[in-house]
């Protein structure tokens, strides 16, 4: 498999650490977004979406979006899954997973596209230009404040955000709150249980990926 990545970017990352988990072999290639080579023609043919992460399978078809991405990977490497193991696992997890992109990772993505000087034009991902709407940065920012409030009051006596295994759910909120310094939302000192979660999914080598 050909794993599309960016090592600056949080999409990608979420990608990459499902990818560890599962133990999955593959190669790597790295898309510099700082030089928009997402926007260029070679990788415009593997992903006219023109975002990472993308896996490509060894019988070339390519994988795009993290939940297609995962999908994937738990269907083929059905160890020690992410996804949920029952039923109402795997519809809680799809949720959490849901309400955390929502929630947390496009209002990070929202205060940053809206109000970075470098990212003039590119206020949404993909191969078409939008402008920029400074109310939004502000919002988004807002609304990362209350994830990070949220998460912690759920992470209240669990050690993951749902059940007792770790899933695709931790995965996602601990990209999103890594990635939310670059709006300067950091976790304050009463986010006790946020901390706490999050310093034990740092004992995990996925994450220091
Ligand atoms: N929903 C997609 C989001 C992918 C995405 O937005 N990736 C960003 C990097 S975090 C990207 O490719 N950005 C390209 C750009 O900024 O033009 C997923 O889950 O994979």
């Amino acid at each position: 498999m050909i794993f599309y990545d960016c090592l600056t970017a949080p999409s990608p990352r979420r990608a990459r650490i499902f990818l560890a988990e599962k133990n999955a072999e593959y190669e790597s290639v790295l898309i510099d977004l700082s030089k928009a080579e997402q926007l260029g023609d070679a990788y415009r043919a593997i992903n006219p979406r023109c975002t990472v992460p993308a896996l490509k399978l060894d019988d070339d078809t390519v994988l795009t979006e993290n939940a297609g991405i995962a999908a994937y990977l738990e269907a083929a490497y059905p160890d020690k899954p992410l996804l949920g193991a029952t039923a109402t696992e795997k519809g809680l997890i799809a949720a959490w997973n849901s309400s955390i992109e929502f929630d947390g990772l496009y209002p990070i993505a929202e205060a940053l596209r809206n109000a970075s000087p470098g990212l003039k034009d590119r206020a949404i991902t993909g191969p078409d230009n939008h402008a920029q709407i400074p109310e939004l940065a502000a919002r988004g920012r807002r609304r990362v404040e209350l994830f990070f409030d949220r998460l912690n009051e759920h992470l209240k006596d669990r050690e993951f955000i749902i059940t007792d295994a770790f899933s695709q759910a931790d995965i996602s909120a601990a990209v999103a709150v890594d990635f939310a310094r670059i709006v300067k939302v950091k976790a304050q000192e009463h986010h006790v249980d946020l901390i706490r979660w999050r310093a034990g999914l740092a004992q995990r080598p996925s994450f220091s990926l």
